[in-house]
């Protein structure tokens, strides 16, 4: 019979479907398995051939881990709002809400026909109405907590979305998503406190398991430093605090730089001779983002504060100000004192302006460029300090400006808190009222939530990029829940990281409509086992629901103080050519047509072959023409099946060794070699030309979380019993993996001196080197050196020694 692939997916699929063979149960007793994949933003585009990467391989641990006994979930569902679809709802004339419906169906087709074991009974929107009351419920309890503020703030302002971006959405300068400019404008914005969650959320890396490139840039988003504040006199008479890490380095400030946005500049308008000159220099910065103003240019701007001084608190002297947009108000205090000799921009900006450039850590040139690497150094020019390590003076000024109360020691995050506000309709209602009788904002009572998303004319934003609810008199103006007297609703709605950060919780227990889920299904389930998702959303979505978590688990509602043990990240598919794979290029695959050229088990199996599933790699259509033959082969083994339980002998040792692997690197994360051993050893089948039942079995339970369709097809055709998916997972003996092994004699000097024994196809070095370690060999060689050293494969190693 002939391999056909498309009858029987879809056979499978519909039988998986029907029987919910895949739900996980709500029996608490058994152990339990939590897989999670990140839910897709359900594009108009359909699935792309990035996405079963994870989730095939979530897939397969969450199959492997059902035939290990354990309770498994491992769910799905639809991060369905924002832009995209409102631009194109704007675009077409379509209500958002049809938009996601759509979109949703075509994804949810596509993800089915991958055979993918997700638990379609707690499928989960966040724009369903029943979802996003519990994610307007957390947001009011943040509120009552003092964790949500609104403030008002330069904002990043999109000139095409016409939409306030959070940080993390401006990259390189330009709007991420549209690519438009960035601007900055001033708006009042809801905020999250996650700042007061900075260090726990350093601190608690300790306690889960993550891929090492994960933790470092979290680490590096949050951006903890160390160092002190120092108080600078000024000839203005105010005390200017600045912020450094290197206190140490103070004999060598030579002037100071404030921030265009630092008020002591409007507080010394008077005594600023050159007051117009500083306020035009001010209001250029205001149009370059933070990124043109740090990171982009080489060329420092700034102009020189005439008629105000500082003094250097260590020796008296007095040292100019500068004003300088390289400089951010948003980092430390908003005024730095400048080190030329050991900060390469304090260098480039001092060779610029002609400024002194004073070496204080011995050993650069600090004429030809800033010494910055100097942690090794030893302190020159620093009058109590001379003589002393970098760290020896950090410690001993820092004692110094505490003892002449002129600075104390600080600690300082570059995580900023959470812009949480957007000015589109396409999100949840942030679910507060103004009053002005009350004096500022109100809370709904969490009886009225959800607060539903109004029917509206027209998904544009306002020219004013207010949201387009706030046309609306008729929703906004309201009754004031606590005063009863007018108030207004908040126009604004959340952002798209909203509804993601706290899902995970939800499948927990999705249809729960008295609490986000019950206490004992999040005991339960909780933490996440494993999470696997993209590199991108390492910093963004990953803390952000990090954040969530422990404010959940502060107010008792998780008893986690993690939501996830382990995370691990794939690499990126890549174009034919080895390039990211985007329409402009075109050289984008479709997965619906690989299925349906292929099948999905080969589609499956290859993305699982393509390479190490940590890195990036090319798609390649010869080998995936490969792993189609590899399964045409497994279905053709029917063929030469013959009757025995058992393994036969010539096979007993690679049975072993092939489940070790593939139980071993589905583990970590090495899909491709434990694809490779299982070709191996159909290789060895193939040979003999004949398989038992039981070596079939046992492969086929192997291959069937990669490739799950045909490996259920031949298990019903050949009688094997029950259905394949719920079988055990195989077991090996570790004995019978053991490399087979020979004696050798070792001599030395051509006397044998003991017997050992070793791998077959153990290397010339590990022969030798397992020889010397002999204690009768090293005996006989004690204090002699070696004149030639040999293995003869099999036989012996032959030691000459002198
Ligand atoms: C003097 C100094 C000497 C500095 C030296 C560095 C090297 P991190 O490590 O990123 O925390 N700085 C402080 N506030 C700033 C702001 N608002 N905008 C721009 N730069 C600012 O960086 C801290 C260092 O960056 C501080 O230490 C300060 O320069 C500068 F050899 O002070 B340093
Ligand atoms: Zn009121």
């Amino acid at each position: 019979m002939k391999y056909d692939f498309s009858q029987i997916e879809k056979k499978w699929q519909d039988i998986w479907a029907k029987n919910h063979t895949f739900a996980a149960t709500n029996d608490f007793s058994k152990p339990k398995y939590y897989a999670l994949v990140e839910f897709p933003y359900p594009s108009g585009q359909g699935l792309h051939v990035g996405h079963p990467r994870s989730y095939t391989a979530m897939d397969i641990v969450a199959r492997k881990r059902r035939m290990q006994g354990y309770n498994v979930l491992y769910p799905m569902g639809w991060d369905a709002f924002g832009l995209p679809t409102e631009n194109f709802a704007i675009k077409n004339h379509i209500h958002p809400e049809v938009v996601t419906k759509n979109n949703v169906a075509r994804f949810k087709a596509q993800l089915q026909g991958l055979g993918l074991s997700f638990d379609w009974d707690r499928e989960i929107n966040t724009t369903d109405p029943d979802y996003y009351k519990w994610t307007q419920w957390i947001f009011l309890q943040l509120f009552k907590k003092g964790l949500a503020y609104k403030k008002e703030m330069s904002v990043n302002w999109c000139t095409g979305c016409k939409v306030v971006l959070a940080n993390e959405e401006v990259v390189g300068g330009v709007c991420e998503r549209c690519g438009s400019e960035v601007v900055h404008k001033v708006k009042s914005q809801w905020m999250l406190k996650i700042t007061e969650y900075a260090q726990r959320l350093i601190d608690d890396l300790d306690l889960v398991d993550y891929i090492d490139r994960v933790k470092v840039s979290q680490k590096n988003w949050i951006g903890r430093s160390t160092g002190a504040e120092v108080l600078f006199d000024t000839t203005a008479g105010d005390v200017l605090k600045i912020y450094t890490t290197r206190p140490d380095t103070l004999f060598g400030a030579t002037y100071m730089v404030i921030s265009p946005e630092h008020p002591y500049l409007e507080r010394w308008k008077d005594k600023i001779k050159n007051y117009d000159a500083v306020r035009a220099y001010c209001s250029d910065a205001a149009k370059k983002s933070d990124f043109e103003r740090t990171e982009l240019v080489k060329d420092k701007t700034g102009v020189k504060l005439e008629g105000v001084m500082g003094l250097n608190p260590v020796n008296d002297t007095e040292i100019p100000i500068f004003v300088s947009d390289y400089v951010l108000m948003s980092y430390g205090t908003g005024a730095i004192m400048a080190v030329p000799a050991h900060d390469e921009r304090d260098w480039d900006f001092a060779k610029k302006f002609s400024l002194p450039i004073i070496e204080v850590v011995k050993g650069g040139d600090v004429q030809q460029a800033a010494y910055t690497d100097c942690d090794s150094g030893v302190m020159v020019n620093s009058g109590i300090l001379d003589g002393l390590s970098v760290d020896e003076a950090k410690k001993k000024i820092t004692a110094w400006l505490e003892e002449h109360k002129k600075g104390y020691p600080k600690v300082n995050y570059k995580l900023r808190d959470w812009v949480f506000s957007r000015q589109r309709y396409w999100g949840e209602p942030i679910p507060v009222v103004y009053c002005e009788h009350c004096g500022g904002y109100v809370p709904l009572p969490e009886s009225e939530l959800p607060l539903r998303l109004p029917e509206v004319a027209s998904y544009e934003p306002t020219d004013n990029g207010e949201s387009p609810l706030a046309a609306m008199d008729e929703w906004v103006n309201v009754k004031c829940p606590h005063c009863g007297g007018p108030a207004k609703r908040e126009t604004d709605t959340m952002p798209q990281w909203a509804g993601s950060s706290w899902y995970f919780l939800r499948y927990c227990d999705p249809h729960n409509d008295k609490e986000l889920a019950s206490r004992e299904a999040l005991e339960y389930w909780l933490p996440v086992d494993w999470y696997n998702g993209g590199m991108e959303h390492t910093t963004l979505h990953l803390l952000y629901s990090r954040f969530w978590h422990k404010f959940l688990y502060d107010i008792g509602v998780v008893s986690t103080p993690e939501p996830y043990q382990k995370r691990t990240s794939h690499g990126m598919i890549l174009g034919e050519n080895g390039e990211k794979m985007s329409k402009s290029r075109g050289n984008v695959v479709n997965p619906d047509d690989i299925v349906r050229e292929y099948g999905a088990d080969t589609l499956r199996l290859y993305e699982m072959f393509i390479g190490d599933f940590e890195k990036s790699a090319p798609w390649s259509s010869a080998s995936i023409k490969g792993c189609k033959r590899f399964l045409e082969r497994i279905w053709n083994l029917q063929d030469v099946l013959v009757e025995g339980e058992e393994y036969s002998p010539e096979l007993e040792s690679a049975m072993h060794k092939t489940i070790k692997k593939v139980t071993e690197d589905i583990e970590s994360l090495k899909f491709n070699t434990a694809i490779a051993a299982m070709m191996g050893l159909l290789n060895e089948i193939s040979e003999r030309r004949q398989v038992t039942r039981g070596e079939y079995k046992s492969l086929l339970i192997l291959l069937n979380p990669f490739a799950p369709h045909i490996t259920e097809e031949i298990w019903e055709q050949q009688k094997f019993g029950g259905m394949l998916n719920m079988q055990d997972w195989p077991e090996f003996d570790e004995e019978k993996c053991k490399d087979e092994t020979v004696e050798i004699a070792v001599q030395v000097n051509g006397k044998i001196k003991c017997r050992l024994g070793v791998p077959v196809d153990i290397s010339n070095e590990e022969a030798i080197a397992l020889a010397k370690a002999e204690p009768a060999v090293q005996a006989a060689c004690a204090g002699k050196s070696f004149v030639k050293e040999i293995y003869v494969k099999g036989k012996l190693v032959n030691l000459v020694v002198k």
